[in-house]
């Protein structure tokens, strides 16, 4: 994120327009109100991009249909919510009272379950708990107070279908305390029929792991524990049935993962201004999936030590932001690095560098590093050109 960062107002807008002119080209892909802009206290109202896929207001109208759309470069049938496989962004207020007109437009019974919202339970749509279901070609109207709020996401009950969308609820006053927000849901996706990957684990539970445990692995574990520890460890495994790399059914080696309706390839993106505050509103939209979400953050200066070359003093700071013990990973800062670069504007377009860096890891970072027998300095030399 950081290299789109800029203050120089021209080139913020160019490469919006740049990232406008690819978005055309993949309309299918991300849904409009995940524009790399995101929104900002003065586009709030207007809303001028995101045709009509942000919504507020007291009445929503909702469609949930089947559509083929293009997602990591393949198309398949997706249900959409108003056109769009990860939804509307609807944006609320504590405190309204809000109307949310459901249309099933879909050949089969579905739901809509608001998730983590409180409100009477008959206006949630958990199958067979709260909620008949939203007969094909029928409408519901949820109606309900908005009691809280903060970042959600809605998302079906029904079956193992998987339309979701985000929500986001202002607090009373309307401050949320940004000058600019992005919301992010991350979400994995697959090809094959949900239905067969359903069957496909009920015969071998193993079937989407391509990482089990092999001999090397118990080699290794002989070595850094001792044989007696290795298959006492192996033997509390095998008692509880359980394959200790076995945690998501569900893997990589089917899904897509995806940020904003977008892989790997496409990458979404945002766009800040420097100086500001963001808010990121981070959803897991995901059906089986932990992701590892960390930042980085970059700070560097240029003095000036002749008509065209600059020393320049530089630091970046990597830090995760979601804790998840149960994996070792804990919130935190991971690595510093300081580095000094020195830089010569030979031409105009085109400034060689040359530098050095020194990185430390910090925190469970460092315990990983060294529990493999891994430093936890690392020096080294970059030189690149900057345009
Ligand atoms: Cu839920």
């Amino acid at each position: 994120m950081s290299d789109q960062l800029t203050n120089d107002r021209r080139k913020f807008v160019k490469s919006s327009a740049l990232t406008f002119g690819g978005k055309t080209l993949l309309r299918q892909v991300s849904p409009a109100w995940a524009t790399p802009e995101g929104i900002t206290s003065s586009s709030q109202n207007r809303m001028p991009s995101f045709r009509d896929s942000v919504v507020s207001g007291d009445t929503i109208e909702v469609t949930i249909s089947e559509e083929s759309k293009l997602v990591a470069g393949s198309a398949g049938l997706h249900i959409t919510i108003n056109g769009s496989s990860l939804g509307l962004l609807m944006r609320l207020k504590e405190g309204q009272h809000v109307t949310i007109n459901v249309t099933n437009n879909l050949t089969e019974s579905t739901t809509i379950h608001w998730h983590r919202l409180i409100f009477p339970y008959r206006m949630d749509g958990v199958l067979g708990v709260s909620f008949p279901s939203i007969a094909a070609d029928s409408i519901f109207t949820h109606e309900f107070d908005i009691e809280q709020n903060g970042t959600y996401r809605y998302h079906s009950h029904s079956g193992l279908q998987e339309h979701l969308g985000p929500m986001a609820i202002e607090p009373k006053d309307g401050n949320i305390g940004a000058d600019r927000e992005h919301s992010i849901i991350l979400s994995d996706w697959t090809l094959e029929d949900y239905h067969d990957v359903f069957r496909l684990l009920k015969v071998a539970e193993g079937y989407y792991n391509y990482q089990p445990r092999t001999i090397d692995d118990t080699i290794i574990d002989i070595k850094n524990q001792g044989l007696i520890n290795t298959v006492k460890e192996r033997a509390m495994w095998s008692s509880m049935r359980m394959n200790p790399r076995g945690i998501l059914d569900v893997t990589g080696a089917t899904y897509a993962h995806l940020m904003n309706g977008r892989d790997l390839q496409t990458n979404w993106t945002a766009l800040c201004k420097s100086g500001e505050s963001v808010r990121l509103r981070l959803i897991d939209g995901s059906k089986m999936t932990y992701f590892d979400i960390s930042i980085s953050m970059e700070a560097e200066y240029d003095y000036r030590v002749s008509q065209t070359s600059y020393i320049q003093p530089r630091i970046s700071v990597s830090a995760s932001l979601l804790e998840s013990e149960r994996f070792d990973r804990p919130s935190g800062v991971n690595t510093i690095r300081v580095g000094l670069r020195y830089r010569m504007e030979v031409f105009r377009e085109i400034a060689p560098y040359v530098g050095a860096y020194w990185l430390k890891a910090l925190g469970n970072s460092a315990d990983n590093l060294c529990s493999t027998g891994d430093s936890v300095h690392e020096t080294g030399i970059v030189f690149g050109a900057r345009a």
